[in-house]
């Protein structure tokens, strides 16, 4: 499998946590996003979005969006399973990783950013007041989510790993990243901290990726 991506996306640091927890081997090609490499030609073959990641099966296939990639991975390599076996809590970790994947991660994007600065000129302040506003909001329903499903548990849904705690740590990384305060998020924090002590998360983390730079 080659798997093109970039160790700050949190899209990708979904993938890598998906592969570590499946024991899958890859082959990694550094998309360079700050270098704009999502928008050459060889990249936008692969995915016309632009975006990273993209995953390139054994088979040949072109594989985009770093949920659907995570659920053919769990299709393909079914252990150990990454939703759970009951349809309820299935549909309840699917749901939590949207809020996350669908309504948080992409007003943090990249172009969206550039957009604020380049395009509305917003300045520093301004941009941080919507890293601020919408992370800060999002994390908030998480936290809130999890507290409402009984805030006990190992993980986020139970005591094993989820696609919930695979979204839930890159988004973690990405409010420590933008100094968006989330102390007071008791859940989260909680099963973050969990999560960091299991090699399958820590080895995925961006400062451990071979693209990494300060
Ligand atoms: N929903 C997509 C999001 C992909 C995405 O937004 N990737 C970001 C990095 S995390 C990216 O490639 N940004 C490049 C840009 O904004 O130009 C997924 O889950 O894969």
């Amino acid at each position: 499998m080659r798997f093109l991506g970039y160790f700050r996306s949190s899209s990708a640091y979904r993938c890598r946590i998906a592969f570590n927890l499946k024991g899958l081997e890859y082959d990694f090609e550094s998309v360079h996003l700050k270098h704009g490499q999502q928008k050459a030609a060889a990249y936008a073959a692969v995915n016309p979005q632009q975006l990273v990641p993209a995953l390139i099966t054994d088979d040949g296939d072109e594989l985009a969006q770093s949920l659907a990639i995570i659920e053919w991975l769990d299709e393909t390599y079914p252990q150990p399973a990454l939703l759970p076996q009951d349809a309820v809590l299935r549909a309840k970790v699917r749901a939590f990783a949207q809020v996350i994947a669908c309504e948080i991660h992409p007003l943090q994007n990249l172009r969206v950013l550039q957009y604020l600065r380049n395009e509305l000129s917003l300045d520093e302040d301004a941009v941080n007041a919507w890293l601020a506003r919408w992370l800060g909001d999002g994390l908030q329903a998480c936290e809130d989510i999890l507290v409402k499903q009984g805030g006990n548990t190992a993980f986020c849904f139970g005591d094993q790993p989820s696609l919930a705690d695979i979204c839930l740590v890159p988004q973690i990384f990405s409010a420590q990243r933008f100094n968006v305060d989330i102390a007071g998020m008791r859940r989260i924090n909680e099963v973050y901290e969990h999560c960091q002590s299991i090699s399958a998360f820590s080895d995925a983390h961006p400062k451990n990726q071979p693209d990494f730079e300060v």
